[in-house]
């Protein structure tokens, strides 16, 4: 039997803690099937039972009624439709059963019991089957082989190094190892079963990854594959002439096509079960089809090829725009270019490429529209892309959680209330989410952005998920309020502290769905005109009068026309736009009136205003959590908030005196803004 990983003392076991698997090891258990995933059930509920007193049970006889449990593959009523990775739970007599038709399920089955607690071992329960709304709930990580001279090991990481990579090589040391397989473990208990394992950026050193570095690739999946998920690659379109010697990598050539399935086939001989690649082309640098007179679906299509006869999917992103555009032309817009790149393909993509799309037009920001793109494509497999790393949202110095805002783009219809949602549109390719977790003993830099981690898989397993009960669910795992002296104040204290913290963030950040302001290159802390004037595409275009994007049919850059009604409508007037996306889809004078009855410039300063003092009474909040937690927990985010104070007050001196002095309009409740 395989063994449950074991975590250095000094490591963070976050919502896998010993005691959530109290009442599972405390019982009889009867487990049925066969096969690797059924065997890390096995070990899990042994080592559960080991810790606290229960027993495995070798067959029917020993079971004895009440308290009991059965997890059973197969037989014993598993019904059709659950898929493989889908479970039945119920109770009656006394014994809780969970049922599943494949491996996967009987994991997930049981990390679903961890969730529950003593309450799945009480009363009665009717037969609920649960089942994943999306097949495919991935992590990105954005991490280098080696380390990069500008962008260090983990691009865009706020966690320390790679958890798989370290020196220029996969992590190969036992203990790394086991931590890999724990972080799997972790990963499994969210309901996450894809991980890509090196940055979308392939510099020279990742790119021999695909070949003759395969071997490392394949050590990473072994120690991931037990917890039921598969590894996928990030490649270069390049790699037939980088690593193949040939003259192009043209997708139309056959010489470049037998290339990538010859690449492909050893691929699949180190690593059977390998999920496929992911490619950033013709994107920020990135090579790709356009350097051959080809376009995405032909890029796509032949990787796809490669990938298609061993069941492999190409994750191919509509990340891409022109990043060398001139400040002055008004008529270039960045937020357009997905949608003019790919929404005229929709249909010609092969069935195993599935288009990865960004949640906003732009990238990442604390707000934004959903992309037009997700519901522009119907004939295409299209998996939503969130950022957990927190790039644009306090790079985990800052409290942000996460969820209301992935919660509020997956429940978003683009054609309005009869339609499909967000969610739904994202059956055919998943979930995908840049991941924010690294080396560091509490895997995400801030303790608190561990909850961003656990969303991705819950929401990708149910994207219309209350996040708030997703939130409610990471704090009882990771924190066992119910285990300490006072778990009423211990719910409440998280729950303040967590809740608001997006709105809280956004407050003091750029306003109005304008975005950016942010420091050139490391994208920390405020600096309004830092993209101004950049071929990077990301302006506020504030003058004396007023500030913001038009991007109506009418007057601007016709990006509110890219969505289908009701939307195009409503993002055309300013009348219409909601007050959070106003700057996003119009530049309007600072005396504009919002829907909330103030200016656009009084709203600017009482928010900036707001936002700080809510930081401040967080930090109170959590001053007050000390004696109910580990004592390394509490002081690693009690020294994030003195930074995330320090950064408010920076953030709100910054844009309210900037704005001050370019419209020269007083705040109207007389605070001192210089
Ligand atoms: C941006 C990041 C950059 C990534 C890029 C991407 O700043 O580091 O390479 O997204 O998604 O947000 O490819």
């Amino acid at each position: 039997l395989p063994s449950v990983p074991s975590l250095p003392g000094s490591v963070d076991p976050a919502w896998l803690p010993p005691e959530v698997f109290r009442p599972l090891g405390s019982r009889r258990t009867l487990i049925r099937g066969a096969g690797p995933l059924v065997d890390t059930v096995h070990a899990e509920v042994a080592d559960a039972c080991s810790r606290f007193g229960g027993r495995v049970a070798r067959d029917a006889r020993e079971l004895g009624g009440p308290g009991d449990l059965v997890l059973e593959l197969g037989e014993g009523g598993a019904p059709d439709g659950l898929g493989d990775e889908g479970f039945v739970l119920a109770r009656a007599d006394g014994v809780t059963r969970v049922g599943a038709a494949g491996q996967a399920g009987l994991l997930y089955g049981l990390f679903h019991l961890v969730r529950l607690g003593e309450a799945a071992f009480r009363g009665e329960r009717a037969r609920e089957t649960h089942r994943p709304a999306l097949g495919s709930r991935m992590l990105d990580h954005w991490d280098n082989v080696a380390v990069h001279p500008v962008m260090g090991q983990v691009e865009r990481g706020y966690s320390g190094g790679s958890l798989f990579w370290r020196d220029g090589l996969a992590r190969g040391s036992r203990d790394d190892l086991e931590r890999v397989r724990w972080y799997g473990r972790l990963l499994a208990a969210c309901g996450v079963n894809a991980v890509a394992v090196n940055n979308v950026n392939v510099h020279e050193a990742e790119a021999h990854l695909l070949t003759d570095r395969v071997g490392e690739v394949a050590a990473i999946a072994e120690a991931l594959r037990p917890y039921g998920i598969r590894t996928h690659l990030s490649v270069s379109f390049a790699a037939p002439v980088v690593l193949g010697g040939l003259a192009t990598a043209d997708p139309l050539e056959g010489a470049v096509a037998d290339w990538w399935a010859e690449a492909t086939r050893r691929v699949y001989a180190a690593i059977p079960d390998f999920g496929g690649y992911v490619v950033k082309a013709d994107s920020e640098g990135q090579p790709g089809p356009f350097a051959y007179g080809r376009g995405h679906a032909d890029g796509a299509n032949m990787l796809a090829a490669a990938l298609a006869p061993y069941g492999g999917t190409v994750h191919w992103r509509a990340f891409v725009y022109n990043h060398r555009q001139d400040w002055r032309d008004r008529t270039t817009d960045r937020a357009r270019a997905a949608f003019d790149h790919f929404a005229p393909l929709d249909g010609e993509f092969a069935p195993h490429v599935v288009l990865q799309v960004k949640h906003g037009p732009m990238d990442f920001q604390v707000r934004e529209p959903v992309s037009p793109v997700i519901g522009a494509m119907p004939n295409t497999r299209l998996a939503v892309e969130i950022q957990a790393t927190q790039e644009y949202t306090g790079q985990q110095r800052h409290v942000c959680w996460l969820g209301p805002m992935w919660s509020e783009a997956l429940s978003f219809r683009p054609t309005g209330e009869e339609g499909p949602s967000v969610g739904e549109l994202a059956r055919g390719g998943g979930l995908v989410a840049v991941s924010n977790a690294g080396d560091d003993p509490f895997w995400t830099g801030h303790p608190l952005a561990q909850a961003n981690l656990y969303a991705v898989g819950r929401l990708a397993w149910q994207p219309d998920a209350d996040p708030g009960a997703v939130l409610d669910e990471w704090i009882e795992l990771s924190f066992v309020p119910g285990r300490t002296a006072d778990p009423a104040r211990l719910r409440e204290g998280l729950r303040a502290v967590l809740d608001g913290s997006w709105r809280t963030y956004e407050k003091y950040t750029a306003p109005l769905g304008v975005g950016f302001m942010v420091q050139p290159g490391h994208h920390y802390g405020p600096s309004v005109d830092g993209y101004e004037y950049s071929p990077w595409g990301t302006y506020h275009f504030a003058d004396r009068d007023g500030v913001g994007v038009d991007r109506s049919r009418a007057t601007g850059t016709g990006f509110a026309g890219q969505y289908p009604t009701p939307w195009a409508e409503v993002y055309e007037s300013p009348e219409t736009c909601p007050d959070e996306l106003l700057l996003f889809f119009h530049h309007v004078p600072y005396g504009h009136v919002l829907h909330s009855g103030d200016t656009v410039i009084q709203h600017i300063y009482d928010t900036h205003f707001e936002g700080v003092a809510e930081v401040e009474e967080a930090r109170r909040v959590w001053a007050g959590l000390a004696d109910l937690m580990g004592a390394a927990r509490h002081a690693r985010v009690a020294e994030r908030y003195e930074e995330q104070l320090r950064g408010a007050r920076e953030w709100r001196d910054h844009i309210n005196t900037y704005f001050f002095r370019k419209s020269g309009v007083p705040d109207a409740r007389g605070r001192r803004i210089h």
